[in-house]
């Protein structure tokens, strides 16, 4: 397929197109919070046994949100988002806001949001800045002890997936962005998108996982990479 003949993108961005900005990735020599692995504090099971250790876990990362800013691959993808006539959709396994920030809107969080709390007391989702803690109090049912990080965690279904499907099941391009292809369902979107005939294309530091799926492979830091291809794709298209 030519560039020219593409109209709709799905690109699916992980932690490593935030490494640039500062954020720790999951799966690398700095992918240890305090001794516990992501696996041992992102799932309801440790929440129910530890909840104080969790929260201090979403806590930590939550007050770096306000000492980071957007690199050069968030940017350009906020400028492939403002200038592609297409359909578009970038989706973050990220849970932090600097996308947004960077000024993407045609955007969706799969796993959830640092900066948004959830009540299981009344089922309402809500904006959170600062520490959220065990005692939080839920702004909407007024409940305190209830009110849990808005993160998708192990086991638990990950978010807008029918919208996800239905344009991984329309795009002619899949994208894929500084993601170890480690975790489900992100890791088989390429198939998805594969299958329904689009063309594939991975950036990352390194091969990842599921390297060998995809059409072409470049191997580099995000901050370069992807400024680079959005170029190419907006002068082509
Ligand atoms: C750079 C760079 C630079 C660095 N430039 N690149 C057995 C088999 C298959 C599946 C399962 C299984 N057992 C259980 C499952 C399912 C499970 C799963 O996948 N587990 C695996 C461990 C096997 N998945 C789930 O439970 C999911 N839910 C689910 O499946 O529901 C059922 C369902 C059924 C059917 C349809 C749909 C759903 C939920 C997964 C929730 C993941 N949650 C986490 C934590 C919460 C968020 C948070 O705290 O931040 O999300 S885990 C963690 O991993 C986080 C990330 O979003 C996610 C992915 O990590 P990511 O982004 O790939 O980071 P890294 O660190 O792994 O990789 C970074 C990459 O960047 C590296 O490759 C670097 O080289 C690169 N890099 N610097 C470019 N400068």
């Amino acid at each position: 397929m030519h560039s020219s003949d593409i109209r709709n993108i799905v690109i699916l961005t992980g932690a490593g197109v935030s490494a640039e900005s500062g954020l720790a990735t999951f799966r690398g020599p700095d992918g240890l919070w305090e001794g516990h692995r992501v696996e041992d504090v992102a799932t309801p099971e440790a929440f129910l046994r530890d909840p104080a250790l969790v929260h201090a876990f979403y806590d930590a990362r939550r007050a770096t949100l306000g000492m980071v800013e957007p690199n050069a691959a968030h940017r350009a993808l906020a400028r492939l988002d403002a200038e592609w006539a297409g359909e578009l959709l970038l989706v973050t396994q990220n849970v932090d806001d600097l996308h947004e920030r960077a000024g993407s809107n045609r955007l969706l969080h799969m796993h959830g949001e640092l900066a948004k709390g959830w009540c299981l007391g009344c089922d309402e989702r809500f904006g959170w800045t600062g520490a959220m803690g065990e005692a939080a109090e839920c702004p909407s049912c007024g409940t305190s002890g209830t009110v849990r990080p808005d993160i998708v965690w192990f086991g638990e279904m990950p978010y807008e997936m029918d919208r996800i499907e239905e344009a991984l099941q329309r795009c002619d391009l899949f994208v894929s962005i500084g993601t170890s292809g480690a975790v489900y369902p992100a890791a088989g979107f390429v198939q998805t998108a594969r299958y329904c005939g689009a063309r594939t294309l991975e950036m990352n530091l390194e091969p990842s996982l599921g390297s060998y799926m995809f059409d072409e492979s470049r191997t580099g830091r995000a901050g370069e990479l992807v400024p680079q291809w959005v170029d190419q794709v907006l002068r082509a298209g």
